[in-house]
């Protein structure tokens, strides 16, 4: 049987530390931004718009703090990604636990010691550790110091940060990835920077000036890593989704430019080392004025990003038409109804052929490796009165997408693997909720927090296991 993935693609499965770790207090973590927000039934979303809420509410249920607690499972856990024929598994460092008030003079040596148990574990079942070193959870310390990376400061402490954990597991851990979706800190400043906008004269100044330093911190990185280690792979992450134009009014297709281009903004930077041609114009008439630091602009220059990673769960339409925005449905991104398109139950717009079209616009203007480090379709799972769960609708939505990145390979596009989101069941990053699951593996945990915490497989897991086995000629 053909397939369009080379003998090594890197299928696997994707985490991060604060969705799935819980024991948030657990030898010496501190806590982290996301560790004060609460469920969806509690204002979850207007919390994360609103920093002062999450800061001030005394709630009682935050999801976090146990989450499937992966801290204590994650031996059972990872052995299940391997019984699936995991190459790769994609999880984050919690900032936290390595530094709980993100300025500490010595880092937390227990925390240390977790990852190293964790890397180890992966090594030894013959799977590849793909690290995110900042995935939403900036120390909170930092935030209530300095209004998190709103401040220059935070550049050298994430540098620090970074130099400690590429220096410890140097052996353990290849690929790295600087920030979690960093084009994030547009729509939701508090996870994607730590920093709360709401009260700043001009949030769009503040929201670039904190990417800026993003940006120094990334490009930073790169070079120490490469430093510490030649064979390190370094990469960005972008929230992806190509946007499409509403009609095929001129006036709507260049709105479809300019939204395309907000989230290339990140990534033009980060792969091509410098700020875009359209980014003068677009500072001027948002009146942004970064504060560039001296050499800022030549570490950018010489330390761009290796390849390009980045999440992918939908398409977006955009239209120029005021009146036609003001149907635009809410959601982290702004975007219309397609009506071409289905949705799953959380209003997420379901387009394989999006996917291939995004890889195809990233790998045309990058000319980098791609790496497809998050998909997946959050949906309830109902298991059965013999404890199974049917979950085909996960199957095909993830069955049409694998088909749509071969589709993209096939057109000439390099990607290095493919690690959909929440391989085992999470928290959800922008509702709190447990049940919007997206799992192979099923965790026995609501809403609210009851349930044994058992793990289990779903028919995807056998389905994935076949993918992976086969190299994706089974489908
Ligand atoms: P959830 C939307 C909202 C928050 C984070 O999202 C998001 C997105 C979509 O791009 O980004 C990623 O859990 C993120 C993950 C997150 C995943 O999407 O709200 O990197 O942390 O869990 C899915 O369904």
């Amino acid at each position: 049987m053909t397939t369009p993935f080379q003998k090594d693609f890197l299928w696997g499965g994707a985490v991060a530390a604060n969705q799935c770790e819980g024991a948030y207090l657990t030898d010496g973590k501190g806590l982290s931004l996301v560790d004060v927000l609460p469920d969806a039934a509690h204002g979850r979303w207007e919390a994360i718009m609103n920093p002062q809420l999450a800061l001030e509410g005394q709630y009682d249920f935050y999801p976090s703090h146990e989450s499937i607690d992966f801290y204590h499972h994650y031996k059972a856990d990872l052995a299940l990604m391997a019984e699936m024929g995991f190459k790769t598994f994609r999880t984050s460092i919690s900032w936290p636990r390595i530094f709980p008030n993100g300025d500490d003079a010595e880092p937390n040596e227990a925390g240390l010691a977790f990852y190293d148990d964790l890397f180890d574990e992966c090594v030894r079942l013959g799977i590849e550790p793909l690290v995110t070193i900042n995935h939403f959870d900036t120390p909170l310390a930092l935030m209530k110091k300095c209004n998190g990376w709103a401040d220059r400061r935070v550049i050298e402490l994430y540098e620090n940060y970074a130099e400690v954990i590429f220096k410890r597991y140097k052996d353990k851990v290849k690929y790295w990835l600087t920030f979690n979706e960093i084009n994030m800190i547009l729509h939701a400043p508090f996870f994607g920077g730590g920093i709360d906008v709401t009260k700043t004269a001009n949030p769009k100044q503040t929201t670039y000036q904190a990417a800026h330093h993003q940006l120094v911190a990334s490009a930073r990185v790169t070079k120490l890593a490469h430093d510490i280690n030649p064979n390190f792979k370094i990469g960005c992450m972008l929230a992806g989704g190509v946007s499409y134009a509403n009609t095929c009014a001129p006036e709507d297709a260049w709105k479809a430019v300019e939204a395309n281009r907000e989230n290339y903004f990140f990534i033009d930077v980060q792969s091509r080392g410098e700020y875009p041609s359209y980014s003068k114009r677009f500072f001027k008439e948002n009146n942004i004025t970064l504060d560039i630091a001296e050499g800022d602009l030549e570490i950018l220059k010489a330390y761009p990003v290796e390849f390009i990673s980045f999440s992918y769960y939908s398409s977006r339409l955009v239209s120029a038409d005021p009146e036609v925005n003001k149907t635009t449905e809410g959601n982290v991104f702004a975007t219309l109804k397609n009506p071409y398109l289905k949705a799953s139950e959380w209003g997420w717009q379901i387009d394989p052929l999006g996917l291939r079209t995004t890889m195809n616009e990233m790998y045309d203007r990058y000319q980098k490796p791609l790496f497809v480090v998050e998909n997946g379709l959050g949906a309830v799972d109902t298991p059965t009165a013999d404890g199974k769960i049917k979950d085909d609708y996960r199957i095909a939505y993830l069955a049409e997408h694998v088909k749509a990145m071969g589709d993209a390979i096939e057109d000439g596009v390099e990607c290095w693997g493919y690690t959909p989101w929440g391989c085992i069941d999470l928290v959800s990053a922008g509702s709190g909720e447990m049940k919007k699951r997206y799992g192979f593996i099923y965790v026995d945990r609501d809403n609210d927090g009851n349930g044994s915490l058992a793990r289990s497989k779903k028919d995807s897991f056998y389905w994935y296991k076949d993918v992976i086995k086969s190299n994706g000629a089974s489908l």
